[in-house]
């Protein structure tokens, strides 16, 4: 890691020495002679976590001091993967204990692998969040993130014969050094029962007398910011029986009774529910919901009114931020505090709450916009159930007055459906909670305006806002990309690592041809990595001088991994036809998970690995096509993928990626994109220049035109070919000649049901990849366009994402924390 090259002050070498040997001794209990890598990392960690909560105590005690206001971040998902290495680098503590371990004969990035990627979160949500909290602490926000401690993350993804098998993630089997347990920090959170009202001198006064109580306990990961000044926390929620153990059953030996309360009770942390763009109709979803919703909420009134007083000024010191719909309860939950605990008039309570709460959408398919049957919340929370009738007579009231004796209207924006039977609408009801709902690129945010939440706009005009997503470059290029960042530190300034809009320096070298040579080198480094990664994992020889070509990210019809699958089939053909021909070499390289009940997208990732087992194996193409599926993808792998990468594939279905931030991460480390008009690709072309970027396909309103023509693609396989070949190459089993059936599904839908518009965008697509090829040909233009992206990524930095949520939603002071002298 030559991230931070100041000289090595040797006194801080002996004491970080020293701190891991007494670590190893005293906290793992071995001495040097016995200890694992493990136990070494551990030793390691703990020590870097020492130096880390003295600022954060400082951070805290000064927040609370000044009076600040907070941001609190709710979010069912935070993808965090590893934290050692991000936290030596925010602390500059790099080199040190990247010497310390030297000197002890433990070397720093096999330690590293030893930490196992906290994985709470399924995909681009939960990375987003894991971002936000990194850059909230660099630009010094008191904040707090809000979550649920799960005992296994996203499931483990292990290729048999080509299929995904799914396993349970251990990422807490062997501890986890980074958490506080806080076991004096235990909140009650109820369900079910009954409400009861009395009239109190004229007013309604609601006691909900609930049926069974749950324990939230608070575990904390200090989250630090660059430059290590400010640590905020991560705070998770575990779940707990009141009364684990029923000792009177366990004496007459009914062992397993005597604990079930515990494990129904520990069944809402258990593991992350597997949600990825689809909302599962699951009773224990719902809890969790409500679960880590309640603790936070408790939570965060006790610090208020502790540090605050009362909660009538909740607003000016609490900015909530609802990550998705998923903490929508959150809405509910405040009202019940406000109004039910406290005593609040509704009117007051009810402005309080929209003051507080702002609402991020992340996704338009309305098959992953959360509905709830009243029946479930009625046995649930029954209380919120009422709150939020109440909230919705006046809301409809409203919808009344704006648009009189319009019922089409009143029931699009109503809290409740009522046409799929009874459901309440999580979607709606975050957004009548919230003075500001944003979406997450600027054509998201448009889309948001004109159909999900087109009648809600119209009745709430003002509140929907764009905030562009953006990653955190000290996870995304300082530490996946260390020697890409070296160069950058010597052409841009050592200040670039604090103000990355001087990478735009680089644009004066982007025709030099000794800085492309060595740009190169950079990027042919990286790629030696992978190839070495993909040789071990996947048994597949790759060229390392060959194009790239990666697509990372869920397994997803909208996301299209089919599109680029069918390409490299048709490609295969072409270069069977014509083994003469000058071919790009070229290595397609896939990754990703498929929600365990998405059978179709199972069988895509079968698919792929039955194509990547005949064209791997094909001798005539001399190598000049490989295909790999790597298992696994996490944050872990994608660190070593990213910086590889010449070609970036953003490929979705226009109108459908909310944004895509994986996106952001190849450009910034590189890889050219080839991509629709679709989410933050928008906003990528126009940063990087229309001629550094290849787009094709359908726009959004043509996919919308199209769908109401019909799905059946017959004319256009017709009139194309090459896919009507590449479409029978995989009905007729030629990648699965075992069982020739296997894709007919697929064939069918390709066909006769392109929703997704991957026959209609194919032909378009096959050309934008041939104008690859003749690009990657020209070497020095090729290059100028790939430094041309990194020079121009600076505003996708999520450091500017925090900016704008800090001055337009939550109105927080930002304070980076400045370079040492
Ligand atoms: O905003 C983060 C991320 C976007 O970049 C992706 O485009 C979008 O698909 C993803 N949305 C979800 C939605 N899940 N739910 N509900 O993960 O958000």
């Amino acid at each position: 890691y030559p991230l931070l090259n100041q000289p090595i002050d040797e006194l801080a070498l002996g004491e970080i020495k020293s701190a891991i040997l007494a670590k190893l001794r005293l906290a793992i209990g071995k001495d040097a002679g016995m200890a694992t890598r493990r136990d070494w990392y551990k030793a390691a960690a703990l020590a870097l976590r020492d130096r880390i909560v003295h600022h954060w105590l400082s951070t805290e005690k000064e927040s609370y001091d000044a009076g600040a206001k907070r941001v609190y971040y709710l979010s069912l998902e935070f993808l965090i993967g590893r934290l050692f290495t991000d936290a030596l680098n925010n602390m500059g503590l790099l080199p040190v204990f990247e010497a310390a371990l030297g000197d002890l004969g433990v070397d720093l990035s096999d330690l590293r692998k030893c930490e196992p990627d906290a994985a709470l979160g399924n995909g681009g949500l939960g990375r987003l969040a894991a971002c936000f909290m990194e850059s909230m602490a660099t630009l010094a926000i008191p904040a707090i993130g809000y979550g649920i401690r799960y005992d296994f993350g996203l499931f483990r993804q292990i290729m048999n014969q080509g299929w995904q098998q799914e396993y349970p993630d251990e990422w807490l089997a062997y501890g986890n050094p980074w958490e506080f347990q806080r076991p004096e920090v235990v909140y009650n959170v109820h369900f079910g029962g009954h409400v009861e009202h009395v009239n109190d001198r004229g007013r309604d006064r609601a006691t909900w007398h609930p049926a069974e109580t749950i324990e939230a306990m608070a575990y904390d990961t200090p989250i630090v910011g660059w430059r290590g000044q400010h640590v905020n926390a991560l705070r998770l929620w575990s779940a707990h029986a009141p009364d684990p153990l029923k000792l009177d059953v366990f004496n007459t030996g009914d062992y397993v009774s005597a604990s079930a309360e515990q494990a129904r009770a520990e069944a809402i942390c258990k593991f992350l529910y597997p949600n990825d763009e689809s909302a599962a109709g699951r009773e224990l979803r719902l809890r969790q919901e409500y679960f880590f919703v309640s603790a936070s909420l408790q939570d965060l009134v006790h610090r208020h009114l502790s540090s605050d007083g009362g909660l009538r000024n909740l607003a000016q010191k609490a900015a909530v931020q609802l990550n998705d719909t998923h903490p929508s309860l959150a809405v509910t939950e405040l009202m019940r505090i406000l109004v039910d605990l406290h005593s609040y008039r509704w009117d007051e309570a009810w402005k309080i709450t929209v003051a507080t709460f702002s609402y991020t959408n992340h996704t338009l398919l309305p098959e992953a916009l959360e509905t709830w049957p009243v029946e479930l919340f009625e046995r649930l929370l029954p209380r919120h159930l009422e709150i939020i009738y109440r909230i919705n007579v006046q809301h409809l009231a409203l919808a009344e007055e704006r648009c009189p004796g319009d019922i089409e209207y009143r029931a699009s924006v109503s809290l409740i459906d009522e046409k799929s039977g009874r459901r309440v609408r999580m979607g709606q009801l975050a957004f009548v909670g919230s003075h500001r709902i944003n979406g997450v690129s600027a054509m998201h945010s448009d889309l948001m305006k004109e159909t999900v939440f087109h009648d809600l706009h119209h009745l709430y005009p003002g509140r929907i806002t764009n905030k562009t997503n953006g990653i955190t470059f000290r996870r995304w290029l300082m530490l996946a990309n260390p020697r890409l960042t070296a160069l950058l530190r010597e052409t841009c300034g050592e200040a670039v690592l604090d103000d990355f809009s001087l990478l735009e320096r680089l644009e004066s070298h982007s025709s030099d041809l000794e800085f492309q040579k060595r740009f190169r080198d950079v990027k042919h480094h990286n790629k030696l990595a992978l190839a070495r990664l993909i040789g071990e994992r996947n048994h597949v020889k790759l060229d390392p001088s060959a194009l790239f070509d990666v697509q990372i990210k869920r397994i997803h019809e909208y996301k299209r991994q089919l599109l680029n699958i069918l390409e490299t089939i048709a490609l295969y053909h072409a270069m069977k036809d014509n083994p003469q021909a000058n071919w790009v070499p070229r290595v397609k390289i896939f990754s990703g998970k498929a929600a365990a009940s998405y059978r179709y997208a199972k069988l895509i990732i079968k698919l792929i690995s039955d194509v990547a087992e005949v064209v791997n194996n094909d001798a005539s193409l001399g190598g000049k096509l490989k295909v790999a599926f790597l298992a696994d993808y996490n944050v872990s792998l994608a660190e070593v993928i990213i910086p590889a990468a010449d070609l970036s594939e953003q490929i979705s279905t226009a109108g459908m990626e909310a944004s895509g931030t994986g996106n952001m991460k190849l450009a910034l480390n590189g890889a050219l994109t080839i991509g629709t008009l679709d989410g933050a690709n928008i906003e990528i072309r126009d940063a990087v220049g229309a001629e550094n970027i290849a787009i094709f396909g359908l726009e959004a309103g043509d996919v919308m035109v199209r769908r109401k023509q019909g799905l059946d693609a017959s004319d256009i396989i017709r009139k194309s070919p090459r896919l009507e070949r590449a479409i029978r190459a995989i009905e007729s089993g030629e990648f699965s000649p075992g069982d020739p059936a296997r894709f007919a599904s697929i064939g069918h839908a390709l066909r006769y049901l392109d929703h997704y518009m991957v026959s209609a965008d194919f032909d378009s697509y096959y050309e934008a990849q041939r104008g690859i090829d003749a690009r990657w040909q020209v070497i020095p233009a090729w290059t100028r366009a790939s430094i041309l992206n990194v020079a121009r990524m600076a505003w996708f930095s999520s450091d500017r994402t925090i900016r704008e949520y800090a001055e337009d939603i939550w109105h927080v002071p930002v304070h980076p924390s400045a370079p040492p002298l």
